[in-house]
């Protein structure tokens, strides 16, 4: 045994996340995978639980090319305070392995990924390693940060660990790793047992959820204290293909572990050695393996630390729906919230700003311009309002509040397009403007905030200007519901999470009478240079998608206003109403779960549907179902670049827009077949329809010629020039507010 005792340590652990492995479904990363009732995904419960048991700090290790995604779609815990920081691994290391040898694919193994996240590691103090698709309880982590604050005499690691029965899975063998006990309580060895099951299977009634968060049921998860008692062994492999039968009730290892950076050195000194044998292309470097040899080799001891805590982890698809329903369980019990990171009002979603971004005291602003983007929508129209994902992008064209803020609480803005200056109070009823003045748009913003519990004691004066096309259903509206937001929260010295500030601002902007969905006000909030977002709802989450190189969307105005704060309100007021009226005659609780049907099960809702509903409705219905689809099938499409694919679904989606939900126009379709013609993959409208304007996907070297088409043979004939003709697009980042 080497090295002094450490010293007092006092620092509290931060928890490395181990989430670069290689395993994807549905064409999203696994360890992101929706499984909580709100939408949460095991990993964020991982950062829930371990907060509250105190650790401060997450590393997320990830794959250079998932890290982006990862950004994206855990934004929600950065806004409500959690210390996440991300290290990459990659198969280069620079002291380690500068040079990976060439046909090597496979990343080097959780061992190394620990050693990727080292440097970003505080220096001093403990940190604990798991895994980003387990399950592990709350009291996992409790006891972890309790033992890591007082360790045993030379233990440098720590491991936890679960009765092994309670850790098979109803679906097919496992692979765990089996500990050795010592007579102190210590780690002997740890053996990597392969295709673990019982021996005889115990069935066993369903258990509920303790208050705490321990041991949820796991139907399947052959689990619970007495099927161990009952079950006699558990049989298996080892990984040289030796038969293996252990105890039922042995300390099975899953992944979670407590160590000191002491151990990272010895951690490099194997891992180099590991290197120097030449692993081929496949063999892997893991911690369990390591930790195991180094207690072996009497380098260090690891502390064992069984917890009754129930563990779920996904190894099957069938284990899936099983961790869905306990986590549903433990919702409904109270343990946590369905949506771990946004609340409807309170501290962690509204926030007083005291620091600048650059960590230094904010001083009051008195001036600021905000700047919200629209957006196209590249597939997935009319269905926002019915909870379906769809995919638009910001645009490079925004609406621009540049404001001084005003001691007293009230908006002042002086003259825009025809309907002149306004003031309204914000310390009185914000009454609604006639219909169709911009500064419902405004009032709409200023109302949300303020039922959302944000106070607002200071107000804005000040100009709105902007690039974005004016009721070109380019989404300028909800840009400037976005603008005033931010500009009012400025003033205030306030922040709100950016998908809670859009899901409120999307409730608010229905102030103007439209009943409309979430997808302009995320989309304006959340855009992502180089990247379309794909939004879900229910709650409101944001994906990024990278658009290829070389492709380009052209953006088409028919040039005529689809004015939804006038005549268009009624039509679009009306679709919602029966695409509600659709669903609710088939006995559907939700249209999520129409789209995300098998095919099988698909044909048959639509067989239903076709007999069921009157024609309209049937055609309305159509569209939504198979739109919902076409999303899905896009940005499948968008991450393979296979963008012939994205065209024919941007097609169909505007025949279906056109003759199920009878939402085009002739110009429109003028536009489409004009721009297909001169050589684009694909053209829709986009947006709400009822005029506004069509986007053609091209590639770039095409695009001027499907620009020069458009302008001889749809602009020319209505004498338009200048600024009405077509523009390219570009993905752009979301709003931001400066001083
Ligand atoms: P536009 O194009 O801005 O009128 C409207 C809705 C969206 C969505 C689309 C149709 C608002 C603010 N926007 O967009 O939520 O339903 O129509 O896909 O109501």
């Amino acid at each position: 045994m080497r090295g002094a005792e450490p010293a007092a340590r006092p620092e509290r652990p931060t928890l490395v996340i181990l989430a670069a492995g290689r395993s994807t479904r549905f064409g999203r990363a696994k360890q992101l995978e929706p499984v909580g009732p709100g939408g949460a995904s095991l990993l964020e419960y991982a950062v829930y639980d371990a907060m509250r048991a105190g650790f401060p700090r997450f590393v997320l290790v990830v794959r250079e090319s998932q890290r982006d995604e990862f950004e994206a779609r855990l934004a929600p815990l950065r806004t409500a305070g959690v210390g996440l920081s991300f290290a990459c691994q990659r198969l280069a290391h620079a002291d380690l392995v500068p040079l990976p040898p060439s046909g090597r694919v496979r990343p080097w193994g959780t061992g190394f990924a620990v050693l990727a996240a080292a440097a970003a590691l505080p220096r001093r103090g403990p940190f604990a390693v798991c895994n980003a698709d387990d399950f592990y309880g709350r009291a996992a982590y409790e006891n972890l940060t309790r033992a890591l604050a007082a360790p045993p005499p030379e233990v440098r690691a720590l491991t936890v660990t679960y009765p092994l029965a309670d850790t098979l899975s109803g679906s097919g063998g496992v692979s765990r790793g089996l500990c050795e006990v010592q007579s102190d309580g210590t780690l002997r060895r740890m053996t990597e047992g392969l295709d673990l099951h019982l021996e005889r299977h115990v069935p066993r009634p369903m258990s509920g959820a303790k208050s705490t968060g321990a041991r949820p049921a796991v139907a399947g998860h052959a689990a619970g204290p007495e099927s161990t008692a009952a079950a006699s062994a558990v049989v298996g492999r080892t990984a040289a293909g030796m038969p293996l039968r252990v105890g039922a009730d042995s300390q099975a290892c899953l992944g979670l572990w407590g160590f000191y950076p002491e151990v990272l050195p010895l951690l490099a000194e194997r891992f180099r050695a590991f290197i120097a044998g030449d692993p081929g292309d496949d063999e892997e470097f893991y911690l369990s393996e390591t930790v195991s040899d180094l207690v072996e080799d009497g380098r260090m001891r690891c502390g064992l630390l069984p917890t009754e805590e129930g563990w779920m982890g996904i190894t099957f698809p069938g284990d899936r729906a099983e961790v869905a329903a306990s986590l549903r369980e433990l919702t409904e019990a109270g343990v946590y919230p369905a949506d771990l990171w946004t609340r409807s009002v309170g501290p962690a979603s509204v926030r007083r700003r005291t620091e600048t971004p650059h960590g230094r005291r904010s001083r009051a602003p008195s001036r600021g311009v905000a700047t919200a983007p629209g957006r196209i929508n590249l597939i997935g129209e009319h269905i926002d309002y019915n909870g379906l994902p769809v995919l638009p992008m910001a645009l490079d064209r925004d609406v621009r509040f540049t404001f001084e803020v005003l001691r007293e609480p009230a908006v002042e803005l002086d003259g825009a397009a025809a309907h002149g200056p306004f003031a309204f109070r914000l310390d009185r009823p914000i009454e609604p403007a006639p219909q169709g003045h911009w500064s419902n748009y405004v009032r709409a913003a200023a109302r949300g905030l303020l039922d959302h519990g944000v106070e607002l004691k200071r107000g804005i004066g000040g100009t709105v200007a902007g690039t974005v096309p004016v009721a070109e259903g380019l989404s300028s509206s909800s840009a400037l519901v976005v603008a005033s937001a931010l500009a009012l929260l400025h003033a205030n010295e306030m922040e709100v999470d950016a998908l809670e500030l859009a899901a409120l601002l999307a409730r608010a902007e229905r102030f103007v009478g439209v009943r409309g969905g979430g997808m302009d006000q995320a989309a304006s909030l959340c855009g992502a240079k180089g990247h379309a977002l794909r939004i879900d709802f229910d709650p409101l989450r944001v994906t990024i998608v990278p658009v290829p190189e070389g492709w380009r969307w052209v953006v088409a105005s028919s040039l005529a206003r689809a004015e939804k704060a006038g005549a268009a309100r009624e039509a679009y007021n009306t679709r919602r109403s029966q695409c509600t009226e659709a669903i609710e005659r088939l006995g559907r609780a939700s249209w999520l779960e129409v789209v995300d049907a098998d095919e099988a099960e698909f044909a048959s809702v639509m067989e239903r549907a076709r007999r069921a509903l009157p024609p309209t409705l049937w055609r309305r219905f159509r569209h939504v179902a198979r739109e919902g689809r076409r999303v899905t099938e896009a940005e499948a499409a968008l991450r393979r670049a296979d963008m012939a694919a994205f065209g024919r679904l941007m097609n169909a989606s505007h025949a279906s827009l056109r003759d199920d939900f009878g939402v085009s126009t002739a110009a429109l379709d003028e536009i489409v077949d004009v721009a297909l013609d001169a050589g684009a993959a694909g053209a829709r409208l986009t947006g709400a329809g009822f005029g506004g304007s069509a986007i053609a996907l091209c590639r770039a070297s095409v695009s001027d010629g499907v620009i020069a088409a458009l302008r001889d043979r749809f602009y020319a004939p209505r004498g338009v020039v200048g600024d009405r003709l077509p523009f390219v697009a570009t993905p752009s980042n979301g709003a931001t507010v400066t001083s």
